[in-house]
Order: structure tokens, then sequence, then C-alpha cells
């Protein structure tokens, strides 16, 4: 019965949500429960889920780990709920109070625990009464389902005092209650998805009618390399929310606050108002497999944390500023950093539109160099503080300076043109990316099989925080062939991660 009414308190909230955009229990109650956990056993579950999806769907693990996300945190909602229904049978069973009104109490509580989530992770998206009368209508109707029924059964009990017709007669009436949940399940989850289908981002791309800088560069990329230039839709998301936290353009602000002369609110008009920047930057994710998509590469525009400096009057005694994010995530930078670099930048576009949600809208911080780990999304205060903290994930255990390593991939492995000598002199192509945070890539070298090192071609990259993508001409016979790079940073530096190999049969 509790799995029941659970699965069905699922289905309608999920319909709420995708209908309505009303709070989504299920995905928030988990989300709240991992934000509480010890950093070891979230970082251990993270890195489970990308080695699980990876191994799944090499090709789209970043979706692939959400959606792992998502079935974990619907089967934490079911199980909690049929726990707490077979509880509540066990304690009604030795007692003669009514279970209805147990139920309906029960449900309240969970309802005004699932409200305090909403809040505590800034997802009430539609207002206190709104969001509020529909959390408690929800959890109600579930308290009322298990009381009602456990009601019933203790009635049937009573009524049927003949063994076998009770047994019938219980039988009956719970396949009809679960017929009727099913079908209300089914339906709600079906509607639900259809009405939830994807919502694009708003307003014209920059890269629907722009040139990317490169066009003119003389190498080219070898056919089945990636995308230079990754899509709004095909960028990856990592973030520990199961659903993005609801922040309106309107009443945000931006709130500066600690060691400043006077505290300051800019809202996004403010901000989008200044002169703005453009920067093209690679983004990748510490959890990155090697030759994994949790990395991706686009323009994004915001305002130099260098211009704002100013503005924002820290006192003498600042030495960092702690940024804090709706969702609770927060990083702390120095403001040397700031003052040494002028691309540290809050953003608020990505490909000459809002960023979406899911990337961070209204804004979110670029610090060049520094995997994603170090990049709030959703930031909506800074702190100006005297001494340095470690951000949400350094407490959580993980490196201190996020610095972005070296990496290289192959995408594509091609074998090109026509054979002559019986295709034994087959030319191929072969290419990829190779990325060092800010630090430029000086050379990339690939290998065939089990053969010498050979220098790749470069392609000028879209600035100097981006990728780069490279090719090579390498001699394909037919059969089975592993191709491997490396690459070597702007000063000559070797890559140090693993390298990685690519195999094809030809
Ligand atoms: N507020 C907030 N910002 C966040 C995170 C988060 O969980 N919460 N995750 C970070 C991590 S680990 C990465 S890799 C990047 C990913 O950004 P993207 O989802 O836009 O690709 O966001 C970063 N910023
Ligand atoms: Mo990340």
């Amino acid at each position: 019965m509790g799995a029941l009414a659970t699965l069905l308190l699922a289905a309608v909230s999920y319909l709420g949500w995708k209908v309505l955009g009303l709070p989504f229990a299920p995905f928030d109650v988990f989300d709240w429960v991992v934000r509480v956990l010890p950093g070891p056993i979230v970082t251990f579950a993270i890195e489970s889920v990308v080695v699980v999806s990876h191994a799944l769907r090499p090709a789209g693990m970043a979706a692939a780990a959400k959606n792992a996300e998502q079935i974990l945190a619907v089967g934490f909602f079911l199980l909690t709920g049929a726990g707490a229904g077979l509880l509540l049978f066990r304690v009604l069973r030795v007692s003669d109070e009514p279970a209805l009104p147990a139920g309906l109490i029960v449900g309240a509580s969970f309802g005004g625990l699932t409200l305090f989530v909403e809040h505590d992770l800034n997802r009430i998206a539609l207002g206190w009464f709104i969001d509020g009368a529909w959390v408690f209508a929800t959890f109600l109707g579930w308290g009322a389902l298990v009381g009602w029924a456990c009601d019933r059964l203790r009635r049937i009990s009573a009524q049927e005092t003949a063994i076998g017709s009770e047994k019938v007669a219980r039988r009956r009436f719970l396949i009809g209650l679960s017929g009727a949940t099913l079908t209300t399940t089914g339906i709600g989850s079906v509607w639900g998805m259809l009405a939830g289908g994807r919502r694009d981002a708003p307003g014209e791309r920059w890269s629907a009618s722009h040139a990317l800088p490169n066009a003119a560069a003389a190498v080219s990329p070898v056919a089945g390399t990636r995308p230079e230039f990754t899509s709004i839709e095909s960028h990856y998301r990592i973030d520990t929310n199961t659903r993005p936290p609801a922040i309106a353009a309107s009443s945000w602000r931006l709130r500066i606050s600690g060691l400043v002369e006077r505290t300051l609110e800019l809202t996004l008009d403010d901000i989008r108002g200044a002169e703005p920047m453009h920067q093209f930057v690679t983004l990748a994710c510490v959890s990155n497999p090697v030759g994994g998509d949790l990395i991706g590469t686009t323009r994004w525009t915001g305002i130099s944390l260098q211009r704002l400096l100013p503005r924002l009057a820290l006192t003498r005694s600042a030495t960092h500023l702690r940024i804090r994010s709706a969702d609770g995530f927060f990083e702390v930078l120095a403001v040397e950093t700031i003052a040494r670099d002028e691309r540290v930048m809050l953003a608020y576009a990505w490909d000459g539109v809002p960023l979406t949600i899911e990337h961070g809208f209204p804004m979110r911080l670029y610090v060049p160099d520094v995997y994603g780990m170090k990049q709030p999304k959703w930031i909506e205060a800074i702190e100006a503080i005297d001494h340095w903290e470690p951000g949400y994930w350094v407490a959580r255990g993980w490196d201190r300076e996020g610095r972005m390593q070296a990496t290289s991939v192959v995408d594509a492995i091609e074998a090109e043109g026509a054979s002559s000598n019986g295709g034994r002199d087959r030319s191929g192509l072969v290419g990829g990316i190779a990325h060092a945070g800010v630090r430029r890539i000086s050379k990339v070298e690939v290998r065939l099989d089990a053969g010498q090192w050979a220098v790749a071609q470069l392609r000028e990259p879209l600035s100097e925080a981006t990728w780069v993508v490279w090719r090579a001409d390498v001699p394909l016979e037919r059969g089975d062939h592993a191709v491997t790079v490396r690459c070597f940073e702007g000063d000559g530096t070797p890559q140090t991660t693993a390298f990685h190999t690519r195999r094809r049969t030809l």
C-alpha cells in the first residue's frame, strides 16, 4: 500500500512539475539528503555513476549520469514511502485508532518536511502559497489513501469472519486499488513526459549568424572529430541538483557583503548594462574520464570581475571572495586572482543567449585554467572575507587547486582514398582534440599500434582557453588498429594523465 500510494504521489507530482513547474519531491528530497551526507560517500557515489554511465554510454555519459541519478532519486523516494506505509500499518495494527486521521497526520508531516527541503534548496518556483498548497495537498492525499486503505482492510477482516471469504475480499480490494493507482500513475507519467518536452534556449544563437574566429584556419578537422563549438543542447551538465534551483530574473539580485565599505545589490540589468566581455572557453569536469564527454566549448559572455572590482569597494583586509550559489554550492576566489587576470568573469550568456537554467541562469563564474568544480552556477551572493577557505568540493575532499590537466583524445579514425597495392598502402586520417586549460598546446603526437610517435598538425584554436583540434595522416592497412595520442603544453610540459587510445577495425 505504501509503495502504491507513493508511486501515485510521484506520478502526480511529476505531472505538476512538468505542466506547471510545481515542486517535484522525489528529486528534491534526494538532493537534500545527498547535501547532508559526508563528502567521501557523495564522491564515491558520483564516481560510481560516472564509471557506470561511461561504460554504458561512452558517447552520452553526461546525460546517462543524470538519468542514473534521477532513477536513484525516484527509487529512494519509493522505498521511503513504502517504508513509511509499512510502519504506519504496523503501528495501527496494535492500536484501535482509526487509520485515516493517522495517515493524514503522517502525510502532513512529510509535506512539511518536503516544503522545508524545497525552501532550503531554493526550489520554490511559484511562491509559498501555490507550492505550499500543492505539496500539502499531494502529501495529504498520500496519507489519506494509505489510511483509508488501512481502515478498509480492517473492516473487511471484521466483516468476513470465514477465513476463505476474508482472503478473497482482501484480494479483491487490493487488486482493484492497485489497478486504479497504476492506471493513474501511468496516465500521469505519460502526460508529464509529453508536456515536459525539451524547451530550447530562447533567442537567436550567436553561432547561427557568425563565423567562428578561426574559420580561415589552414588545418581543418578530420570528419568524425567532435564539433569544435559545442551546441548548448549537447554541452555536458554536472551539478548536485537533480532539478536546478528556481530563480526569477526580475527578483534576482547579486548581493555583495562582508568586508566591504557598503553592501551592494546588483540587478541583472546592472550587470548586463556594463561593457560585455566575450570569451571562447572550454569547460571540463574534473570527473571526466579519459576520452569522456564531460567537456565542451562555447562562447561565454559576461562582465570582467576585474572591472567590477572598484564598485565592490572591498576593505583593505579583504583577500578572498566567497561566491555563493542558490543551490548551496560555493567557491572561494582570491582577490589577487581577479586583480591578475581580467578573464575572470561573471557570465550571463552562452552562445549569445541567456544561460539556460541547467547551465546556471542567471549568472555563473568563469575562472581560467580550473575545472568546473571551481566555477559556481546560479550565483546569488559574494561575501568578502580575509582568509582562504575550501570551496564546496574542496571541503568534500576534492583537489584544492582544481587546475585543469593537459588531456588529449582521439575522436576519429578514418580510412581515406582508394587503396593501391592490394590495400596495403592505404592512407588514413586520425583526428581529435587536446586541451590544457589556458596553457595552450604546443604539440600533439599520435602513435599507430606499437609504432613510433608522429607529430600531428594543429588547427588554430578558437582562443587560448579552448581545446585545440588536431589531425594526422597515418598509413592504415586493413585490420585492427589502435591509435594513441599525447600532447604537450605551451611550454613543452608533457601530458601526465593517461593517454587515450581509440581502436577501430578497417
Ligand atoms: N551552483 C553549482 N555550480 C556548479 C556545480 C554545482 O553543483 N552547483 N557543479 C560544478 C561542476 S562540478 C561542473 S563540472 C560545472 C559544470 O557546468 P555545466 O553543467 O554548465 O557544464 O559546474 C560547476 N558549478
Ligand atoms: Mo565537475
